[in-house]
């Protein structure tokens, strides 16, 4: 059945050839995973020990990203790769090198946990960048072949920097989780602006954990999808179990012009490491959403996921149907 979103929620472009599979007709949730899963093996690289919590961008007709690959001397490090289809990857054997200017900045201890955003004419990488401490590295890219590194955007420590796909407000918009360098046991997710995607300022709370499986921490995820309700936002939470942080995912939405201002959250979560794949891996009970394609015209939304630190997942849903959960199981009333 090929649903057109009749209401057009997405302001976005269409992605005609976007993965998908059907949603199964016992399925009870609003996201759905790929009986495909894992689509990315952790050994698909002669020199990977695992690859996970990666970024996918429409390009061309076809599909690339920006890798997470832990290699086997576990040192993590991003890979450029492409597809034709979404699902079978073809990712390059040598990690990225970024064109630099400044020794000082061009020297990593680390990369890890790249998101890809396009703004206006270029491909944007930010990622959990090592300079003294985690932070978030940013550069740019037209075609996956040269990358080039710009200054990092905060001090130390930070993780999980993720662009809007426009300047809000004239200016370039970044939301991101304070931390510290290690298994940080906290994190609230900020808001920050740039003129210039150099200085970063007037920084804004955007959201705090709460009960249940977002208790400890959050962190953004995939690159916000606005739509006519607000930026639909997928975003991790932890949990502190007696074995250790549980990672799951929810979504939000934010106020479209003031994006630190959430208008609903979702209290339960829209998915959780239940699989065995999720489960059981480098780090048990992981589900990191990184990247979501949205085909506006259908309102079809492809989500990938690292799951358990050591391969990539695909989920889906509808964009009507989630933005419907999330007004209907909001913490935010
Ligand atoms: C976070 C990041 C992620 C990882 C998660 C679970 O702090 O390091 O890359 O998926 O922990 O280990």
């Amino acid at each position: 059945m090929n649903r057109v979103n009749k209401k057009q929620t997405v302001k976005g472009e269409a992605i005609a050839n976007i993965p998908w599979e059907e949603k199964p007709a016992d399925c009870k949730t609003v996201v759905w995973r790929s009986k495909r899963n894992p689509i990315i093996s952790r050994d698909l690289l002669l020199n990977s020990n695992s690859i996970f919590n990666s970024a996918v961008v429409p390009f061309d007709g076809e599909f690339t990203g920006v890798f997470r690959c832990d290699n086997k001397a576990r040192r993590m490090v991003i890979h450029s790769g492409r597809s034709k289809d979404g699902i079978n990857w073809e990712i390059e054997e040598e990690p990225i090198q970024f064109i630099c200017q400044d020794e000082e900045i061009g020297d990593f201890e680390y990369r890890y946990d790249p998101r890809v955003c396009w703004i206006e004419d270029r491909y944007y990488v930010t990622w959990c960048n090592g300079y003294h401490g985690p932070t978030i590295g940013v550069g740019y890219t037209y075609d996956f072949k040269e990358f080039y590194q710009l200054e990092n955007a905060f001090l130390p420590f930070n993780r999980n920097g993720v662009l809007f796909p426009k300047k809000i407000n004239g200016k370039y918009a970044i939301l991101s989780r304070p931390s510290d360098r290690g298994h940080t046991p906290f994190g609230d997710i900020f808001y920050s602006e740039s003129p210039d995607m150099c200085y970063w300022g007037c920084h804004r709370h955007v959201m705090s954990p709460v009960n249940g499986w977002q208790s400890t921490k959050v962190g953004a995820g995939p690159i916000p999808i606005e739509t006519t309700e607000g930026w639909l936002m997928i975003y991790h939470g932890v949990l502190t179990s007696c074995n250790g942080f549980v990672y799951s995912a929810g979504a939000a939405l934010l106020d479209l012009d003031k994006p630190w201002k959430v208008i609903h959250r979702t209290e339960p979560y829209i998915l959780s490491p239940q699989t065995l794949d999720e489960c059981v891996g480098d780090v048990p009970n992981v589900v990191f959403p990184v990247a979501a394609l949205c085909d506006a015209p259908t309102g079809r939304m492809a989500i990938y996921y690292g799951a358990a630190d050591t391969v990539v997942c695909l989920a889906f849903t509808q964009v009507d149907d989630l933005i419907d959960f999330v007004k209907s199981n909001s913490i935010v009333r």
